[in-house]
């Protein structure tokens, strides 16, 4: 298990080009997983599970064990990001907003992205809801 947390790590830091870090927002209600970047996604609801945190997105949640598995995901990025059903950035089905909390992804976008970009969908692509619920 820890061997595979350090693939993981390996892999994000491999995989994930590394901009400008952008400081976590005071939003006490997420946990200090992914604490420092943009984007962290969960498998599990409420930020748990298998984890993984972006700069700027993966063009393949294979690399991460992530595919076709996440369902909570929260952003302290100033601009949305766009989730991918298929590989390298193709069929967008939705958007997380800035500064967006997950904890539970809607029905429709649970267990689907194959990829992850930050930036906003193509036009015509919604935002993802936000169902409000903090994490104690
Ligand atoms: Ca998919």
């Amino acid at each position: 298990m820890l061997a595979r947390k350090a693939a993981a790590l390996l892999a994000t830091a491999a995989a994930v080009v590394v901009s400008v870090v952008v400081a976590p927002s005071a939003s006490a209600h997420v946990p200090n997983r992914c604490s420092g970047w943009r984007v962290g996604v969960f498998d599990l609801n409420n930020y748990a599970g298998q984890h993984a945190c972006f700069n700027s997105g993966s063009g393949d949640l294979r690399q991460f064990a992530l595919n076709n598995r996440i369902s909570s995901a929260w952003s302290h990025d100033t601009v949305p990001w766009c989730l991918y059903d298929d590989f390298s950035f193709r069929v967008p089905f939705s958007q997380m907003a800035p500064g967006g909390h997950y904890p539970v992804f809607a029905a429709f976008a649970t267990n689907r992205a194959s990829s992850i970009q930050r930036g906003a969908c193509p036009a015509g692509f919604g935002v993802l809801p936000e169902p409000g619920v903090s994490v104690s």
